[in-house]
């Protein structure tokens, strides 16, 4: 085990989980967490749920949004069981 390992990477302690807004229990949204900054979360969004992401948000001082064209990951765990609730 390499202590400066962690130092260096951030990234690591990042929590990302998963949401699906609308129900269709595909993915539409991940956010990207950093324990204990404040300043450092940011999401990719799928607004049109087509299975691609095409907003990448900031929340930073200010909330930066830019354009990316990213597929979203198959098999993720989402957070919410809308599936599970939704009355038959
Ligand atoms: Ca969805
Ligand atoms: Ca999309």
């Amino acid at each position: 085990m390499r202590p400066s390992q962690q130092q260096r990477s951030p990234g690591d302690r990042a929590q990302i989980s998963y949401d699906d807004r609308n129900g269709d229990g595909k993915v539409d949204l991940e956010k990207h967490q950093q324990p204990g900054i404040s300043d450092a979360d940011w999401e990719l969004r799928d607004d049109d749920y087509d299975g691609r992401y095409e907003k990448n948000i900031l929340y930073g001082y200010a909330v930066t949004e830019s354009k990316v064209d990213i597929a979203i990951p198959a098999g993720v765990k989402i957070e919410k069981d809308s599936n599970e609730v939704r009355p038959r």
